[in-house]
C-alpha cells in the first residue's frame, strides 16, 4: 500500500462476491481504500433494488479487510465525492465507456484532472455478478421476504410501477418483461390482483360474486411461479368479522399490500357510469376496518391501502381530503385516490393539498380513464404508485376474440399464425 494515497472505489455490493474482493485487493495496492457505497435510492434508479438494504451492506463492506472507510454515494454523480475526498486514484469497471454512464465518466476524468487524480479502469468480469447470484437466490424467496419488497421499493423509487395480473401466465409476463432505454432497463415493480379482471376471467360480474376463497386459490397459483410483490384489490374488505382471516391468508401467501375501498352494500365496479346505487362507507366505519387490519397484521411490512371513492361518487374534493386525513390517522400506509375522469385534474388538485399536510401518505393513481397521463406527470404531481389495473386482460381478450373469429372465417388457423405466439415460445416459458 502506498502511504497517504487515497483510492476511491464506488460499489453497490448487492451481494458480496469474490469479484468485489479482487477489486478491493487491487485498489489497496494504490493506497487507502475508500468505498463509495451506493445508496438504495441510487441503485434503484438504474437497476432492481438491492437484496440487502444500505445499512446491512454497510456492515458487510466495513468488515472487509482492506476497506479503510465507507462514504455514502447517494447519486451516480461523483462530483461531490471527488471534490471532498480528492482521491489520488478513482477505480471503476471499464463497462462505462459507452451508454448513459459515458457522461458520468467524462465528468470524473475532468474532475480528476483538476485534482491531479488518476482513473484506473478494471476489466469487467463477466462470469460473476451480483445479478446472476441474485437470480438464483430469488428462486428461493420466502413469503416473508417477498412482502417487504414493496415497502422498500416505495422508500427508494420515484414511482412504483404496478401492472394487473389475472393468471400465473400473465404474472410471468409482468415479471419478465423488460424495456431497454439506454443503459436503463425498465421493468414492472409489482403486480395488481384486480377484482375486475379476476371476476372477468371467471365470467362473473365484479360485484363480489367471486368470493375471497376462490380469489385466494388463484392467487396462490400466481404467487407460486412469480417473485414480484403483489397488491391485492380486496373490494371493501368484506365483513369486519371475516377480515382478520383474510389478512392472515394474504400475509401467509406473501402478498405485500391489501387495498380496500370505502364503499358499502352491493358493490359495483367504480368505472361504471351509473353509481346511483353505490353507497360510501362512513368515515368511522371505514376507519374501523383499517384499524382492525393494523391490529391483525403480523408485520408492518404488509401495507394497508385505503382507497377513496369520493370522486367516483360525485362527492368532491373536500370529502376526499377529509377522508384521506382520517384514513391516514387510522393507520393506512398508502392512499389510492380514485377517479373516472378523462383527465387527472381532480386527483392532482387533491394531491397538491394533501401532500402538504402532516397526514400525507404515499399516493396511488389508477390511470384507466385518464390513460394519456404519463408516469413523469404522476411523479411531478406527487404520486408514488401507478397501477395499470386491467390492461393485461383487455389485451388477452381482444387477441383471443380476433383469433377465434379468424379461424371461423378462414376455416383454418394459418391466417392467424404470425399474429399469435409460437408453441415453442410457450413451451420455453414453462420448461
Ligand atoms: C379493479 O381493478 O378491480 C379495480 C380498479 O378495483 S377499478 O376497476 O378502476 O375500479
Ligand atoms: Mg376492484
Amino acid at each position: 500500500m502506498k502511504k497517504n494515497k487515497i483510492v476511491y472505489l464506488p460499489l453497490a455490493v448487492d451481494i458480496l462476491h469474490s469479484g468485489h474482493l479482487n477489486i478491493i485487493e487491487k485498489a489497496k495496492k494504490y493506497g487507502k481504500v475508500v468505498i463509495g457505497l451506493l445508496s438504495d435510492k441510487a441503485i434503484a434508479e438504474y437497476k432492481d433494488l438491492p437484496s440487502l438494504g444500505y445499512s446491512e451492506r454497510y456492515k458487510i463492506v466495513k468488515s472487509v479487510r482492506h476497506v479503510s472507510k465507507i462514504v455514502k454515494q447517494d447519486t451516480w454523480d461523483y462530483t461531490n465525492a471527488i471534490n471532498t475526498i480528492q482521491p489520488d486514484f478513482f477505480f471503476h469497471g471499464d463497462d462505462w465507456k459507452k451508454g448513459i454512464q459515458k457522461k458520468i465518466r467524462d465528468n470524473v476524468i475532468k474532475l480528476l484532472k483538476k485534482n491531479k487524480g488518476k482513473l484506473i479502469e478494471i476489466p469487467y468480469t463477466k462470469n460473476i455478478s451480483s445479478s446472476s447470484i441474485k437470480f438464483n437466490l430469488t428462486k428461493h424467496l420466502t413469503p416473508i421476504s417477498r412482502i417487504a419488497i414493496l415497502k422498500r421499493l416505495l422508500d427508494n423509487k420515484k414511482l412504483v410501477r404496478v401492472l394487473e395480473c389475472h393468471s400465473p401466465l400473465s404474472g410471468l409476463i409482468v415479471e419478465n418483461i423488460e424495456y431497454s432505454r439506454g443503459k436503463n432497463i425498465e421493468q414492472f415493480d409489482a403486480m395488481w390482483s384486480s377484482s375486475l379482471t379476476d371476476s372477468t376471467v371467471k365470467g362473473k360480474p365484479d360485484n363480489q360474486s367471486l368470493d375471497f376463497s376462490s380469489r385466494f386459490n388463484s392467487l396462490g397459483d400466481l404467487l407460486d411461479v412469480t417473485t414480484t410483490p403483489l397488491i391485492f384489490d380486496a373490494d371493501n374488505g368484506g365483513r369486519l368479522e371475516h377480515l382478520p382471516f383474510s389478512i392472515r391468508t394474504l400475509e401467509r401467501l406473501g402478498v405485500s399490500a391489501i387495498m380496500i375501498e370505502d364503499k358499502i352494500g352491493l358493490k359495483k365496479n367504480s368505472l361504471f357510469k351509473d353509481q346511483s346505487r353505490s353507497k360510501q362507507d362512513s368515515i368511522k366505519g371505514f376507519c374501523k376496518k383499517i384499524d382492525l387490519i393494523d391490529k391483525t397484521r403480523r408485520s408492518k411490512d404488509f401495507l394497508i391501502g385505503a382507497r377513496i371513492e369520493s370522486f367516483i361518487l360525485g362527492k368532491g374534493l373536500n370529502d376526499s381530503l377529509k377522508r384521506a386525513k382520517a384514513y391516514s390517522e387510522a393507520g393506512a400506509d398508502i392512499i389510492l385516490i380514485h377517479s373516472k375522469e378523462k383527465n387527472p385534474k381532480e386527483i392532482f388538485t387533491f394531491s397538491k393539498i394533501f401532500r402538504k399536510t402532516k397526514y400525507y401518505k404515499p399516493l396511488v393513481a389508477v390511470p384507466s380513464t385518464y390513460s394519456k397521463t404519463t408516469e413523469s406527470m404522476l411523479i411531478k404531481n406527487g404520486f408514488k404508485i401507478v397501477i395499470y389495473a386491467n390492461q393485461m386482460l383487455r389485451a388477452a381478450y381482444l387477441a383471443m376474440e380476433h383469433t377465434a373469429k379468424s379461424i371461423l372465417k378462414n376455416k383454418r388457423s394459418h391466417e392467424i399464425e404470425n399474429k399469435i405466439s409460437s408453441v415453442s415460445k410457450l413451451i420455453n416459458l414453462i420448461k
